[in-house]
């Protein structure tokens, strides 16, 4: 008999909540999390300036009614210590750490057809066998560690944005380098910039960024928990597991200019994310998509005083949305200080780092420390990280030419193996915490409708995955998701192969099909 019904990986919002559900139906179930503590990301992403981009008020559990009636808020995006002494106050309030073990990775996870159950071995050489494995492991948690030549020999401080010193780090004052100007990049850089001495920030591609319109929202707060429970409903039915408003109609639909300039005004007014659903076919034509590009483009002209530094910061080689969007307070006015430099990486490459400094094209700058916000080996990093085998087959080789999945749920040869937000699902395209409870939910109900049936195994049909994999690849072909070279599509790291990581037909539609998959009897799967 294995050790544990359910073993559980990582101590995020996935796992957390995971474990918490099938607590409450009896199962016996125990996490496994490499960190020290419970949080994920919001554990690891320390850096200052972290925050979420999606709003609090979305951004947050809506399984336990009384949780969101007491929690409070502060902001309308939260900073990382917010959102971790939450998950940390979640912890305790359901006991959640009894049943978890820290400081320990699992490096390995192989299937035993004869007691249909996993063995999990760890870094420390201990074994726990299971007969359900969820792996709640992050889609941004293996970070990217470009190897730059020299760095070692560096004499001043590195840090990772992805494993920000615990006591924070000493920046006042200081020559600072940042390489990276994506999500964590943004934050960092404009939290930064009133301390250090100087800065100099190594940018390879410019981003889009919304502002983000952050504030207190202690009365918004007060006003919405009269009727959270509607709100959430209507987020889980609505694209991104957030609800934005009604969009413009499709592009197509002749829109006149006064209505689309004031749509774009309104969003960029408001901040945020919900910026990127200001037209219904934003990411799927090229007409509106352009439109709402230009308009960002023209917003950073007019915030960054140097006309040739503006026209460094502005994208002009993708499609809005297609790379992740940065939502931002202030980031393109850092460039205005004077002890700020940006350059392009493109024009001066990073020979290497030496021990002063960075060598770009020509020239060697000095700093004192220098910050990496170089991202993720997104979606797929974290599951393949681990040896995960049945028989001969193994998940990285099968995954070679990019992952495929059913319902990015589960993996045709691997039973009993669920991902949590795993790719093909919406994921990353959504508010992911809505997306975690979705997933958790279905796969709870999974768990609970075998163990009603005196079932032991799950695992989806060969024919029923090859059909998910075709349908979310058609339908990122249907978008211009493929025109940015980001992390969406696996472009960020050297080797991977290209391929839509999300699922991009939104949470709502997503929502309906696993709904539709569970009501036939897990239509799909084969259970045994
Ligand atoms: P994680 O929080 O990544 O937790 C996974 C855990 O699994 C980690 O603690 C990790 O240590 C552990 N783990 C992984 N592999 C192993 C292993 N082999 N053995 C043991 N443990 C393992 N999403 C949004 O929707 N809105 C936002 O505003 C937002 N902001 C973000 C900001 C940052 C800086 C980053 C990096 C991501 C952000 N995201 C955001 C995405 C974010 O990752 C998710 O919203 C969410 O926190 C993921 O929770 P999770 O539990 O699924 O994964
Ligand atoms: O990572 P990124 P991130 N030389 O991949 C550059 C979430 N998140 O950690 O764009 C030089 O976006 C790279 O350049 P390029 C959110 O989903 C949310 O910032 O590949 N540069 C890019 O500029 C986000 O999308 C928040 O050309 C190199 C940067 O490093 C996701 O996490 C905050 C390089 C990496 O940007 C990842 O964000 C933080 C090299 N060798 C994260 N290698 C919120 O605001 C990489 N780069 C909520």
């Amino acid at each position: 008999m294995p050790d544990r019904d359910v073993l559980i990986i990582g101590a995020g919002f996935s796992g957390l909540y995971q474990l918490h559900k099938l607590r409450q139906l009896g199962f016996d179930a125990q996490i496994v999390e490499a960190g020290p503590q419970v949080g994920g990301t919001w554990y690891w992403n320390r850096y200052p300036g972290a925050r979420c981009d999606i709003e609090s008020i979305g951004y947050s559990y809506s399984f336990d009614h009384e949780l969101q009636q007491e929690w409070n808020w502060s902001e309308r995006y939260a900073a990382q210590p917010e959102i971790l002494a939450y998950l940390e106050h979640v912890a305790d309030r359901l006991d959640l750490r009894k049943d978890i073990t820290f400081d320990t990775r699992v490096q390995s996870l192989v299937f035993d057809d004869a007691d249909d159950c996993w063995t999990a071995t760890t870094g420390n050489g201990s074994t726990i066998s299971a007969r359900f494995v969820v792996a709640a492991t992050g889609c941004l948690s293996k970070p990217l560690t470009p190897t730059f030549d020299g760095l070692d020999d560096f004499t001043g401080d590195v840090h990772w944005t992805w494993d920000w010193p615990a006591g924070g780090a000493d920046l006042a004052g200081k020559r600072v380098a940042v390489i990276g100007t994506g999500s964590s990049g943004v934050q960092t850089i404009t939290a930064i910039a009133p301390v250090v001495g100087s800065m100099t920030v190594f940018q390879r591609t410019p981003t889009y960024a919304v502002p983000a319109q952050n504030r207190r929202i202690d009365e918004e707060l007060a006003e919405l928990k009269t009727h959270y429970d509607d709100f959430r409903a209507e987020s889980r039915l609505s694209v991104g597991g957030f609800p934005c408003g009604d969009e413009l109609p499709p592009f197509f639909e002749d829109l006149d200019d006064v209505r689309i300039r004031s749509e774009l005004e309104v969003r960029y007014g408001n901040g945020g994310l919900c910026f990127q659903q200001s037209f219904r076919d934003l990411l799927q034509n090229e007409e509106a998509n352009a439109r709402a590009a230009e308009y960002v483009r023209n917003r950073i002209s007019e915030k960054v005083d140097d006309p040739a530094v503006a026209e460094k910061l502005t994208p002009r080689t993708y499609p809005i949305a297609a790379k992740r969007m940065c939502v931002d307070t202030g980031y393109y006015e850092v460039y205005n200080q004077d002890n700020v430099a940006l350059i392009d990486v493109n024009e001066q490459p990073i020979r290497r780092i030496t021990p002063r400094g960075i060598l770009a094209g020509d020239t060697e700058h000095e700093f004192d420390v220098i910050i990496l916000a170089t991202g993720f080996d997104a979606m797929t990093g974290a599951l393949e990280a681990i040896d995960i085998s049945h028989g001969a087959q193994t998940l990285r080789d099968k995954w070679s030419d990019g992952p495929r999945t059913y319902l990015g749920l589960m993996s045709a040869g691997f039973p009993n193996l669920f991902t949590v937000t795993g790719p093909q699902s919406p994921s990353v395209l959504s508010n992911m915490v809505t997306s975690i409870e979705t997933h958790v939910e279905w796969i709870s109900a999974a768990l609970e409708y075998l163990h009603e049936h005196g079932l032991t195994r799950i695992e989806p049909d060969v024919a029923a995955e090859d059909n998910w994999v075709n349908t979310t690849n058609d339908a990122a072909d249907m978008t211009l998701l493929g025109q940015a070279p980001s992390w969406y599509m696996g472009a960020n790291v050297p080797g991977k192969p290209r391929a839509a990581l999300p699922f991009v037909g939104g949470v709502g539609v997503y929502q309906q099909i696993l709904d539709g998959v569970a009501v036939t009897g897990y239509h799909g799967f084969e259970l045994v």
